[in-house]
């Protein structure tokens, strides 16, 4: 693949979709094709499921067909969107991706190891990210800022959870973070959002040079 993929991971709140505008707006002033997705969802068949997932709807099935949707809309969203850009140079940004089915699945919705394994290899193969940026928060904080960003809009199925269970989530991401450190980077994501960005636009170029993506002109 010519691109580089980078995914955003990590709890509610965190700051990833505020740290993909301003590093899209980066890259693309420095002349890279950026495409911006997020997960569930990014094609029009994974739109679908997100809302499946997210409304609750398929909660009453289990935790193990829920993880079969969220593998099926990730499937659709790499052939429809990922491999086609990271097969003409672009640098692509997916607002979660395999990580949160690790954790939100697999650890806190206590799926077995192996059915994970599976489900993964079948559905990212080659797939996997350059770069992984964990943005990293006390879950209170992330909640409270997600509150404020949801105002009045009802919370989703997984927003509607308990502390603990952030919690759990917040460690899984460190230990991913841990047992992968080539790929993954911790970001600590209780700074002030100009702070954060200057970290991640660092630990991007990096990734850009140890891939030699060209910059300066459009990746074609
Ligand atoms: N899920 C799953 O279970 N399995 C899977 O395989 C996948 C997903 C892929 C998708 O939710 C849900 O699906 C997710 C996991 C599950 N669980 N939940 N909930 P989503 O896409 O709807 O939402 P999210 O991914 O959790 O993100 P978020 O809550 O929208 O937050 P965010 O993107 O990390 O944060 P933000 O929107 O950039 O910022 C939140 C607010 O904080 C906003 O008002 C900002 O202005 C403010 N903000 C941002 N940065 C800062 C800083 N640095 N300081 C202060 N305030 C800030």
């Amino acid at each position: 693949m010519r691109g580089l993929f980078i995914t955003f991971e990590g709890g509610e709140g965190a700051g990833k979709s505020t740290q993909i505008r301003i590093l899209a707006d980066l890259l693309r002033a420095s002349g890279h094709e950026v495409v911006v997705t997020r997960e569930p969802g990014g094609s029009p068949g994974a739109e679908a499921i997100r809302h499946a997932v997210l409304s609750g709807a398929a909660e009453p099935f289990g935790a193990e067909m829920e993880a079969v949707l969220f593998a099926a809309a990730r499937a659709d969203h790499i052939d429809r969107t990922i491999r086609p850009a990271l097969e003409r140079g672009a640098v692509v940004l997916s607002d979660r991706f395999v990580d949160s089915s690790r954790v939100y699945q697999g650890v806190t919705g206590g799926l077995d190891r192996s059915f994970m394994e599976t489900l993964e290899r079948a559905t990212v193969e080659d797939m996997m990210p350059d770069l992984t940026l964990i943005l990293d928060i006390d879950p209170e904080e992330g909640m409270r800022r997600a509150n404020v960003r949801r105002g009045a809009l009802q919370a989703d199925r997984f927003e509607k959870e308990g502390l603990s269970l952030h919690r759990r989530r917040r460690k899984a991401f460190l230990e991913i973070a841990k047992a992968e450190p080539k790929r993954c980077k911790v970001i600590d994501a209780s700074r002030q959002a100009e702070r954060i960005a200057a970290e991640i636009a660092g630990a991007v170029e990096a990734a850009i040079g140890r891939k030699n993506l060209r910059t300066g002109e459009k990746a074609g």
